[in-house]
């Protein structure tokens, strides 16, 4: 087992991992920029060392200072949590050539991955369902055209490269390819320097069902359900849920062994996250795979009372998962993000002090948070400040056990986004598990107006 783990990011993450360090008598090594020296993850770790000033590009994604760190440190390995650095193929080799243990995914997997044609086009190959579309890049408008007129429209024109949203058109008539395909390219090379472009068809009214899966170095994968994020805002997530409300335990399995079988082909190491799109019809399509563990990752810890940083660390240092499937018995979790935004004027960032702070408690709730009282949150980063997580043996309890929370969640000196979420909790068709990704897009005038 690794001796003295470095955790190469901040926040609320940061401060998960070294919890899980701590219980495994693993020694921690933090990291911090300047805007982040009186940071929780700073004063929890065994050892800190300043990497540079806010800027990430100077900070956190400086990765010839975190190797230094490391390597001044004595680290034997490195979790990179999510966000930054965490799903960079480059950084996880560079470890590797220091003798030091990335936690997480081979950096071939994580290159694949990166490239969504490419990542669908090896899901494919592995017999995992992809939307209909084309069979890799697509080289000319002459080509997309051939595509789009073979699948019909509507289609999707979506970036290599991508991922979140950016560099993706909409599609609706042949008419508007050629326009539609120029700016989705232009988009694409300005976002990340790379306009390799793929289609598909478009799907109207999915659902964003994501699966869990683990894998360790011996080709063994398991997965552990999925979680339901489909209550997102310009393809940001406000809250996941597991079961999801649109599954039946046949579907589910279903979704469950496809994962696998995808994950498997690629001898997939480390936690991941499997997504597809849900139709209507119950039909369900691989869009992406994120090589980390995510933000939502509580949801499927309490279902399944399961440490997955634990088991990240385990398999990374080569114990091996069970390589089964496993499914919630009566357990019930939602998670809801914290941010230090005002939903009510277009979820614009407030950082600043926090003045007062009181975090809910009691049975079944979970609070993952680096925020306190006097806390200021820097502009620098991402603005979830908390994460709420509860658990009961029913979807409605859940519910009933989020809105009381979320009541006794008290953060002042900040906007946040409590007020949206209590709101969202007693909205019917949410109650009703009747959503997909278009929720915002039809309810936010109710939902977000003052
Ligand atoms: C789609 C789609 C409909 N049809 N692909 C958005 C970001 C990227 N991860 C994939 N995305 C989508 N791909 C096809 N063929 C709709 C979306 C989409 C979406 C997906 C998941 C969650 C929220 C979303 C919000 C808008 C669009």
């Amino acid at each position: 087992m690794f001796k003295k783990i470095l955790i190469a990011n901040r926040g609320e993450i940061a401060l998960r991992i070294i919890r899980t360090c701590k219980e495994m008598g693993i020694k921690t090594v933090a990291v911090y920029s300047t805007a982040d020296k009186d940071a929780l993850h700073v004063r929890f770790a065994d050892e800190a060392v300043c990497i540079g000033p806010p800027p990430p590009q100077e900070s956190y994604l400086n990765i010839a200072n975190i190797i230094a760190a490391a390597e001044i440190t004595g680290a034997d390995a490195i979790h990179p949590g999510y966000g930054f650095l965490a799903e960079n193929a480059h950084f996880a080799e560079v470890c590797a050539d220091h003798g030091i243990k990335f936690i997480g995914p081979q950096p071939e997997v994580i290159r694949i991955m990166g490239d969504k044609a490419l990542a669908k086009r090896t899901m494919k190959a592995a017999g995992v369902p992809v939307v209909p579309g084309s069979d890799g890049p697509v080289e000319t408008l002459e080509e997309a055209k051939k595509i789009a007129k073979a699948i019909g429209y509507p289609v999707m024109i979506k970036a290599s490269a991508g991922g979140g949203g950016k560099g993706m058109r909409i599609v609706e008539k042949e008419e508007d390819l050629e326009h539609l395909w120029n700016i989705a390219k232009k988009e694409a090379k300005a976002a990340f320097g790379n306009d390799a472009m793929y289609i598909e068809k478009f799907l109207k009214n999915p659902r964003h069902v994501e699966i869990q899966i683990m894998g360790d170095q011996y080709g063994h994968v398991s997965h552990l359900s999925e979680r339901d994020c489909s209550i997102q805002r310009r393809h940001q997530k406000l809250v996941e849920e597991s079961p999801s409300p649109a599954l039946n335990q046949e579907l589910r399995e279903r979704i469950g062994e496809a994962a696998v079988k995808g994950a498997k082909y690629v001898n997939y190491e480390s936690a991941g996250t499997m997504e597809f799109l849900l139709d209507e019809d119950g039909n369900f399509y691989f869009i992406e795979m994120n090589t980390r563990i995510q933000v939502e990752h509580p949801v499927t810890e309490e279902i399944f009372f399961y440490d997955l940083i634990k088991e990240q660390i385990k398999v990374a240092a080569g114990i091996p998962v069970s390589g089964r499937f496993y499914y919630p018995k009566e357990r019930y979790a939602m998670e809801v993000r914290i941010n230090a935004e005002d939903p009510f004027n277009d979820f614009m960032p407030s950082p600043g002090k926090i003045t007062s702070f009181h975090k809910p408690g009691g049975h079944g709730v979970r609070v993952d948070t680096h925020a306190y009282a006097g806390y200021v949150i820097p502009p620098y980063y991402d603005s979830m400040i908390a994460k709420l997580i509860v658990s009961d043996f029913s979807r409605k309890g859940v519910i009933n056990k989020m809105l009381r929370a979320l009541e006794e969640f008290v953060i002042e000196g900040v906007k946040t986004t409590i007020p949206f979420h209590i709101r969202l909790m007693q909205h019917p068709e949410f109650v009703k598990g009747n959503y997909n990704i278009r929720f915002l897009e039809i309810y936010g005038d109710e939902l977000l107006k003052p």
